[in-house]
């Protein structure tokens, strides 16, 4: 008798400790899922685009280019090569020599300071010509540096200060990025400079947040997603093919 007994209380121990055991378990998955979100604020209070902070983790950043306050023009759309909710593609009329028109701002938290290479995910939704609708405008005003590079060879944006420019359109600190290619639809590519393409770079020098602007240029030039890379750290097809997205804090 004594002995059923304490034999039915180890069983009772070892059952708790079961249970204790799955809910730990289920816990880490929480957690895990909380950390690799898919572009999407974690924090329920955290809903308004305005207020959004995405935030840099091993050097890169992903960012759902509709989670940030679109202005009327920058159309949200959906299509099944699109993520997220969706891609945003510019409606309003072309903007092709002044830069800042429908202007698109995101708060990135750098941690890792350094030198990030620029991408974005973009298709041409108008016309069936590869070099028209192919473009918009971006700049980061307060990162270190921003520049283009080709074989070693760095250009600067217009009205920075700082020269050799790129050929073609480029005003007030800000670079046109194009993608090429007669095939339309949503790729991984961002150049500047005319028939000289040259790749895209930003430099943080010190950790804090720095703001990124994308304004409109041409009609129909529709943008998934970005991302921000350090290229010491990942091959572009590693960044490319990272799934998680940045997590999003509030101000
Ligand atoms: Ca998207």
């Amino acid at each position: 008798m004594k002995l059923q007994k304490s034999l039915k209380n180890i069983s009772l121990f070892a059952f708790s400790l079961l249970i204790l055991s799955c809910s730990d378990s289920e816990n880490m998955q929480e957690e895990e899922k909380g950390d690799e979100n898919n572009g999407t604020p974690t924090n329920t209070t955290c809903n308004t685009p305005e207020n959004y902070i995405f935030a840099e983790k091993d050097a890169f950043i992903k960012v759902e280019f509709e989670n940030a306050v679109l202005p009327s023009e920058w159309q949200l759309k959906t299509t099944n090569n699109a993520s997220g909710k969706g891609y945003g593609v510019w409606t309003g009329s072309q903007s092709l020599g002044k830069p800042g028109n429908g202007l698109i701002e995101f708060k990135l938290d750098i941690k890792t300071s350094g030198i990030y290479r620029f991408l974005w995910n973009s298709a041409v939704t108008e016309g069936n010509n590869g070099s028209d609708h192919n473009d918009s405008w971006l700049k980061f005003p307060n990162a270190s540096d921003f520049y283009g590079e080709k074989n070693g060879n760095k250009i600067y944006p217009k009205d920075s200060g700082k020269t050799p420019n790129p050929k073609g359109a480029s005003a007030d600190g800000w670079f046109k990025i194009y993608r090429s290619g007669n095939d339309l639809d949503f790729k991984w590519q961002a150049l500047t400079s005319d028939n000289d393409s040259h790749k895209i770079y930003v430099e943080f020098k010190k950790s804090g947040i720095y703001t990124m602007q994308v304004s409109a240029r041409s009609t129909g030039h529709a943008i998934d997603q970005f991302i921000l890379f350090q290229e010491t750290k990942y091959t572009q097809k590693e960044a490319t093919e990272k799934a998680t997205f940045s997590e999003i804090k509030c101000n």
